[in-house]
């Protein structure tokens, strides 16, 4: 069965982190460099702690590919961790007060052990650095089909960014042309934010956070630009591509929840106001859309568990960082005593980071959903598929 699977494995400071890639077809050209940047801008951004100082992240590829291209074999990618300590017990000492807000109580509880060390090595949010990894690399198969990604924070504290929206209607060298502005605006922007007046008020927050040793969470967003109608499917609940996108992103490090589209909203007001009426304009029939025409997009472009041609849109909660300099009541595990929590080299926030990583894992659920719609051993096969299944949803009420 054509399905596109990632795997990481790889402890916070341990040897190395790892992700493991099947079902790639054959052929498809890696953007090494696409990749690399993507996993210094997860380093980077406003708020983190000293570890990224310590790490320079560049993806190796030990399988899987020949003369730059996927050869359809698993894909293995490795980056090293300079700040490997966890088989020196002096430089890893156990950890036995754990952080409320963090996997270890539950985790030592359940690994029966006192040491939370052993569970905090890979809850850490380290481990994202090879899911920015796979996904930057699906960024290599769907930049093949004109998919573009565009992840930024949407809000920290009470600040939150106004990004203009983006026409998914417009020709697609305007629509590249718009996602490059924002990239742009974006890259130039410590916090990854598009919005410099609203930035500086999260950096005030965050500033606050800091001088009171506490630490920020926030919300970030993700716009998919170009996918075709139909990806996922209404028919299964584990086919359904919100589904997915959801579990995805709850499946990052410190997210406590996600909405696609007008998310929340949508439950406060009557159908009227949310459901996104349908046009049909033929002289646009070469987009995404095929002629399908949303003036709003509130479903996020997803209706039925799948897409219907306007930009996806997510938004992910990620709560502040559990590690505080100024530590909170906890109880200590091998005395059962009262205790503050212990403490570890931290970030006050990761927000910038968390966009990075919300927009690539959203990336491989894409890719993936493309994989399984328009399967083929290799990315010719694949794009003949996606050809042959774009002609007959033209033809849609012509000879079907
Ligand atoms: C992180 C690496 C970690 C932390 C942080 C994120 O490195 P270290 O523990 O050596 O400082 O900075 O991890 C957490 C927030 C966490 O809860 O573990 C990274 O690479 O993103």
């Amino acid at each position: 069965m054509a399905t596109l699977t990632y795997r990481t494995a790889g402890e916070s400071h341990g040897k190395a982190l790892i992700a493991l890639i099947e079902g790639m077809p054959r052929g498809v050209t890696i953007d090494h460099d696409l990749i690399n940047a993507e996993l210094a801008r997860r380093q980077g951004g406003y708020g983190r702690g000293g570890r990224q100082k310590i790490e320079t992240d560049r993806a190796e590829f030990l399988t899987g590919t020949r003369l730059g291209h996927t050869i359809g074999s698993p894909i293995t990618m490795l980056v090293p961790n300079k700040d490997y300590r966890l088989d020196d017990p002096e430089k890893t000492p156990p950890l036995t007060r754990p952080r409320p807000g963090h996997a270890d109580l539950a985790g030592s509880i359940k690994w029966l052990t006192n040491d939370c060390r052993e569970t905090l090595e890979r809850a850490s949010a380290r481990e994202t650095t090879m899911r920015v990894a796979a996904g930057a690399l699906s960024r290599s198969l769907l930049k093949q089909f004109d998919i573009e990604v565009f992840g930024f924070v949407r809000q920290v504290g009470e600040a939150r960014a106004s990004v203009p929206k983006l026409d998914n209607q417009s020709p697609r060298q305007a629509r590249h042309g718009m996602v490059n502005d924002l990239i742009t605006a974006r890259d130039a922007n410590d916090l990854y934010c598009p919005d410099e007046p609203s930035a500086q008020k999260m950096r005030e927050f965050i500033n606050s956070a800091k001088i009171a040793k506490d630490t920020a969470g926030g919300v970030v967003e993700c716009h998919v630009f170009g996918c075709p109608v139909g990806l996922g499917s209404s028919m299964t609940g584990d086919g359904r591509l919100d589904g997915r996108i959801a579990q995805a992103v709850m499946s990052i490090q410190a997210f406590k929840g996600v909405e696609i589209g007008m998310g929340f909203e949508t439950a406060t007001l009557p159908g009227s106001k949310v459901h996104d009426e349908i046009e049909y304009d033929a002289s646009v029939a070469g987009e995404p859309h095929l002629g399908f025409i949303r003036p709003t997009n509130n479903a996020g472009g997803l209706e039925g568990g799948m897409t219907n041609g306007m930009p996806v849109i997510v938004r992910g909660a990620m709560k502040p960082i559990s590690t505080l300099g100024k530590p909170l009541r906890s109880v200590d595990l091998a005395t059962k005593q009262p205790s503050e929590a212990g403490w570890e080299r931290s970030d006050i926030s990761a927000i910038s980071a968390a966009s990075v990583i919300l927009e690539n894992v959203i990336a491989f659920e894409i890719a993936r959903a493309m994989v399984e719609k328009f399967a083929g051993d290799s990315l010719v096969e694949m794009k003949q598929n996606y050809d042959s299944y774009l002609a007959a949803a033209r033809k849609l009420g012509v000879t079907l």
